[in-house]
């Protein structure tokens, strides 16, 4: 046995301090992350299309349409890390989580369901393929945004 103040072993006040101490970092941090989600539908659309975040957060991607999709870094407009980005969502529950610790945009688009034009930017991937409107016409790429605030 070391030296005891009142009853308490020495190791064990230590102990308690460095918990106390570890409390008080994780508390002055703040935010301690949470994961949020954006999903692939029934159709060639990420859902939500734009979501905000804070740093620290994750984002969970998952592919519950019947196809493959992909979510790819749009690096041309991508500030908030993951640069080059490609990552394939397999069909009926295909997921890829990325962790964002620093503010800025993440931009992204599926390449299966746009396409780049000669500035790199995606664009409708044609007649029959990308975002289907209400009327049932096609033309917008699959894409989407994530911003993630400090
Ligand atoms: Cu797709």
């Amino acid at each position: 046995m070391g030296p005891k103040i009142g009853r308490l072993p020495l190791g064990l006040v230590v102990l308690i301090g460095a918990l106390g101490t570890m409390a008080a970092i994780w508390a002055a941090q703040g935010h301690a992350g949470s994961t949020r989600q954006v999903r692939v539908p029934d159709s060639d659309r990420f859902t939500p299309f734009a979501l905000t975040i804070k740093a620290g957060d994750e984002v969970r991607w998952t592919n519950t349409d019947e196809d493959d999709h992909t979510v790819v870094s749009d690096d041309a407009l991508n500030t908030a890390g993951h640069n080059g980005t490609n990552t394939l969502l397999k069909a009926n529950g295909g997921h890829v989580s990325l962790h964002f610790d620093h503010p800025g945009t993440f931009v992204y688009y599926c390449r299966f369901h746009a396409k780049l034009d000669g500035f790199k930017q995606p664009i409708a991937p044609g007649p029959d393929g990308g975002i289907q409107d209400a009327s049932g016409k096609f033309g917008t790429p699959m894409s989407g945004v994530i911003t993630v605030l400090p």
